[in-house]
């Protein structure tokens, strides 16, 4: 038969043809197996694919294709993360409409992804700038403000001047602004909040129902960003109340070291400062360093390396205990927005308290002692943090200081002095943005009724595509009339609609549920299906998410099970979380900037879909980064290309078997024993690793079975019997990459005289039988003379072989008495012993 030539894009045209005409991998909530659900994070509609999305779909499409072949009803959807800040500067900059942009980037990318041949069922595609879709945030967002869950505040906020909106704190890098680079500056804005704090110890708990599951760095970086202290809250009494108070709280984790304060510091922003500096004679000195601290970057002032400022405010307050006067300070470490603002100082026991005490001269008062030790305050050139023995601390002198925290708090409470505190780092999430491109917050403004939540059965409030943007980038929501003005829900009078949009991680908070039920009109999701699916089974995604979307969208399956829309027992949206690494380029990351970008619709159209996703899955194990190389991806080209001229080298002695079809290799060679023995042991090795989504290793497991094949088809005879080995292997081989590079596969083996898809089959058992190895008859000589024999595996290892040989009593007996000079072994055949006498 003659060879036809491996052609990637007719192969693959065809078979994404048929895979969208059949909707193959459209998925009811029912199925003949359990239900696997399946997801790879939704991309930005940025305008194309780039390499990283295809390594990410692509682990995301094999672990798919594994699943349903093991019997899974799998659910593998796409869509469109398809609101946010840059689609809007984009089409600034292109003088279009940020719909449109969205949408024709939708589009490309849509067919990009269906070029790759990924599995999606497509019929449950989303776009979260759709009304059908943010309509029902609308929903969540009125059912939260009932419930007290989102509120409005004023409070100081991150803000790019050049973007003109707030942004997260994760979004300033280095007191710049994360897009555009410009100096972020400090805002009191009203804006509105998820009270996300609300959750804090159930995020925090619930850590540990994904251990295991989640990688542990990821589950680290989560307890860090919720921040749990526990401590105390200490009020120290003012020499006389002030502005109606007659004392001010600390928060503190230490409270062992109550005894050690020796001043006071308060944040600059702290509210009673005004009324403490009355009548003090350097409140100038004072007001100029308040200025300079809060015009300071707030992450700045957050740093380990800050240099330790502060200033006397002339007064003080009383120690609760001691009744010792404490001065009070302002120091530019303190956060406002953190305990209560106001910090004890034990510069004994705490570094930057010692930094503070010693720049300022300050007294220094130790108060916990080393384990049989004294300390000196005039010695020391740091604070003592560690554990000891509690001293000058009155009637807790001589307790450990462990014990001692306890007891301090007791005695508090028992002053009515203080008790026990729990802080937690996490801030409410503020979701206001001031741009255009987002979900509108559905309430109004009414010159009588206040604040008014829209009405549900209005919903969705549309945001209006109709709008001029503005080349500086302000939102033209305010200025658009037949958007703000509108009449009040309560009272029916005319009043103004509320302008900011949500944080597009509000969209992409629960997403992952939408999909369970996507067409659905008359409500987000439905019961059964959400009880059916729930949870995602296996999440892949970069580690850059690794706090901001992924605690969010805990968060919100949290708050929907609350507010009744998700079932009770879900706990966790993500069971299992895979971050995948990135694909570097000369050991950069690629990007456009950089202009070392590798365009995978390039790589597509020169070495087709198959070859892509094969190199992106064999360069590296999924967790690790890799760089991106001419020579692996030609590799990859050529190893497929290998699998075709095989298949059509040896079409004429290929039957139409399935994988491990060949029931017996009795009949066979020792070569065809072999083969089939390679065959079983690849399915082991592959399934195995696939199992540990370790896809290069099953993949390299392939390829050493293609390779066996080749040197197999020299050896192997026309008989039926080795024609089934024979064939059986190249099934076996198709059937294991199919969920790597599909299209080949299915190709052949539909080639192969199969009438239905590879994709329906099951994956391959491998039988324990057939990977015993073939065992040889090996000659036993002495000086050249047969002694014996003895029966050992093909593959037997030379020192095994040796020693076998060595220690059979025939060869014993003809040794007796000799000294073993040499053994020469010829593997499989012989083993020959040169002895002489003694
Ligand atoms: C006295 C003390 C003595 C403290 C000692 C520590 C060691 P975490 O673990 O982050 O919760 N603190 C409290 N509020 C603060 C604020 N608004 N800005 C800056 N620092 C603040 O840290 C809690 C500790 O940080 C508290 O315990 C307090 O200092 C300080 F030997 O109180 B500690
Ligand atoms: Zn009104």
């Amino acid at each position: 038969m003659m060879q036809e030539q491996y052609s990637p894009q007719s192969v693959e045209a065809k078979w994404q043809a048929r895979w969208r005409a059949q909707k193959a991998f459209d998925v009811g909530s029912r199925g003949d197996g359990p239900k696997y659900y399946v997801l790879e994070m939704f991309p930005y509609p940025s305008g194309n694919i780039h390499m990283g999305h295809v390594r990410n779909y692509s682990i995301g499409d094999v672990v798919a294709r594994c699943k349903r072949m093991h019997g899974f009803n799998v659910l593998h959807p796409m869509g469109w993360d398809a609101f946010g800040l840059p689609a809007e500067n984009a089409a600034i900059q292109r003088r279009t409409h940020p719909a449109k942009w969205t949408y024709s980037n939708i589009a490309n990318m849509r067919a990009q992804l269906q070029r790759l041949g990924y599995s999606y069922d497509w019929s449950r595609e989303i776009a979260t700038c759709r009304p059908e879709y943010y309509r029902f945030e609308q929903v969540f967002f009125l059912r939260l403000l009932e419930k007290g869950l989102v509120y409005r505040k004023k409070a100081p906020q991150n803000w790019c001047p050049a973007c003109h909106t707030v942004l997260a704190n994760e979004q300033v890098v280095d007191g710049l602004c994360w897009r555009c680079d410009s100096r972020v500056e400090q805002k009191d804005l009203t804006q509105w909040f998820l009270r996300i704090t609300a959750y804090g110890d159930e995020l925090l708990n619930d850590l540990a129902l994904l251990e295991g599951g989640w990688p542990d760095r990821v589950i680290t970086m989560q307890r860090n960003w919720i921040g749990k202290s526990t401590g105390a809250s200490v009020t120290f009494g003012l020499e006389k109340s002030i502005a109606g108070v007659s004392g001010i709280e600390v928060f503190t984790t230490r409270p062992d070291t109550l005894f050690g304060v020796t001043f006071m510091t308060l944040a600059p922003e702290h509210p009673l400062v005004e009324d403490i500096i009355v009548g003090y004679d350097k409140t100038g000195e004072v007001r100029t360093f308040v200025e300079r601290i809060c015009a300071m970057d707030r992450l700045e002032r957050q740093t380990d390396t800050l240099e330790k400022e502060g200033v006397f405010t002339g007064g003080y307050v009383v120690h609760p205990f001691s009744g010792m006067r404490v001065p009070l300070w302002l120091g530019n470490f303190v956060l406002a927005d953190y305990g209560t603002g106001a910090v004890m100082g034990v510069p004994a026991h705490d570094q930057r308290d010692f930094d503070f005490a010693r720049k300022y001269g300050l007294p220094v008062r130790v108060v916990i002692c080393p384990e049989g030790e004294s300390l000196d305050p005039d010695d020391m050139d740091g604070a003592f943090t560690g554990d000891g023995r509690m001293v000058n601390s009155g009637p807790f002198d001589g307790m450990g200081n462990v014990p001692g925290k306890e007891a301090v708090v007791e005695a508090l409470e028992k002053a009515g002095r203080g008790k026990a505190a729990i802080q937690f780092r996490l801030r409410d999430w503020n979701i206001s943005r001031q741009r255009y491109w987002g979900a509108p917050i559905p309430v109004v403004y009414c010159e009588k009724c206040g604040m008014v939540p829209e009405k549900e059965e209005n919903l969705p409030v549309i945001l209006p595509l109709d709008v001029k943007t503005r080349d500086d980038g302000r939102s033209p929501l305010p200025e658009t009339a037949s958007f703000v003005n509108c009449l009040c829900p309560r009272c029916g009078k005319p009043a103004r609609r509320e302008t900011d949009t949500m944080d597009t991680f509000v969209e992409s908070s629960w997403y992952f549920a939408r999909y369970t039920d996507a067409r659905r009109t008359d409500a987000p999701f439905s019961a059964d299906a959400l009880k059916y699916w729930l949870p995602v089974d296996q999440y892949i995604g970069g580690v850059e998410h690794a706090i901001l979307h992924l605690l969010y969208a805990r968060f919100f399956t949290k708050v929907l099970r609350d507010l009744g829309f998700f079932p009770l027992d879900i706990a966790e949206p993500f069971a299992h979380l895979l971050t995948q690494g990135m694909v570097l380029k000369d050991g950069c990351k690629m990007s456009k900037s950089r202009g070392n970008a590798v365009d995978p619709t390039a790589m597509m159209d020169k070495y087709g879909a198959d070859t892509v996703r094969l190199f992106c899955l064999f360069a590296a194990p999924p967790e690790r980064d890799f760089d991106w190389s001419d020579s692996g991806i030609e590799g990859a080209s050529r190893f497929l290309g290998r699998v075709w001229r095989l298949f059509f080298e040896e079409k004429d002695r290929l039957l139409p078997l399935k994988a491990c079809g060949a029931a017996s290799a009795d009949a066979c060679s020792a070569d065809a024993r072999e083969l089939r023995r390679k065959e079983h042991l690849s399915v082991k090795k592959a399934g195995e690793d696939m199992a540990r989504f370790q896809f290069n290793t099953a993949i390299a497991a392939v390829m050493e079975l293609v390779n066996a094949m080749y040197l197999a088809r020299e050896k192997l005879g026309r008989s039926e019997a080795e024609r089934r080995v024979f064939s059986s292997t190249m099934a076996t081989a198709l059937t294991l990459l199919l969920p790597v590079a599909p299209h080949i596969c299915e190709e052949l083996w539909e080639r192969l005289g199969h009438a239905q898809p590879l994709a329906d089959e099951p994956w391959p058992q491998w039988d324990p039988a057939a990977t015993a190895r073939a065992m040889l008859t090996v000659a036993l000589q002495v000086n050249g003379k047969l002694r014996g024999t003895v029966e050992a595996p093909a593959d037997v290892d030379r020192a095994a072989i040796e020693a076998a040989a060595l220690n059979d009593p025939a060869v014993l007996r003809h040794t007796a008495g000799m000294i073993v000079r040499r053994v020469v072994v010829v593997p499989g055949k012989l083993v020959n012993i040169v002895a002489s006498q003694a």
